[in-house]
């Protein structure tokens, strides 16, 4: 079964025709409220999402979790964070990426971790995601090829 993985002509192909271009893909400013990043992730559905500047450079991800471990004092939720702290204050900075042109083999050992990667240009300029989804996708259908 597992003969799959060794297949080099799956693990030397390129990623593009997997990937989320950006304008399909839900993200924030790093400057917007913490309420606005709510807003985004609870309303597209997504756990995680980039964070982007206004010239579309990607910064960090931001998440529902991260948010709200980011409103709680000692012994309330601050709901007043969710206006007075912006996304860049609680972002997620360590973020992985890969260039357009990584390979398979490469995605697939970044996806063991990350539900998602980011995919940026030489100059760090958000292009893309590539989400484990379309990675498993492409393994079950050489799977059943
Ligand atoms: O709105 C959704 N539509 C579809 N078709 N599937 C969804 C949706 N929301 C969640 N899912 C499914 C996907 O299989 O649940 C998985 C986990 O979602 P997540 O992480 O925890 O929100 C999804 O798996 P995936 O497609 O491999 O996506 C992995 C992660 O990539 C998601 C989310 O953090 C990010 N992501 C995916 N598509 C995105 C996106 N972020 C922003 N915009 C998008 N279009």
């Amino acid at each position: 079964m597992f003969d799959i993985l060794k297949n080099q002509q799956l693990m030397d192909k390129e990623i593009e025709e997997l990937l989320i271009p950006a304008e399909k893909v839900a993200h924030v400013q790093l400057n917007n409220p913490l309420e606005h990043a709510l807003l985004v992730l609870v309303k597209s559905g997504y756990t995680a999402i980039p964070v982007l500047d206004t010239k579309d450079k990607l910064h960090g991800l931001i998440s529902k979790s991260i948010i709200l471990d980011s409103l709680l004092g000692l012994e309330f939720i601050e709901v007043d964070k969710l206006q007075n702290k912006i996304v860049a204050d609680v972002m997620e900075t360590d973020v992985p990426t890969i260039q357009q042109d990584a390979t398979f083999a490469r995605a697939l050992t970044l996806s063991i971790n990350h539900p998602f990667m980011c995919v940026v240009d030489e100059n760090g300029l958000f292009v893309s995601i590539l989400t484990r989804r379309s990675i498993l996708a492409l393994v079950s259908k050489y799977l059943h090829m």
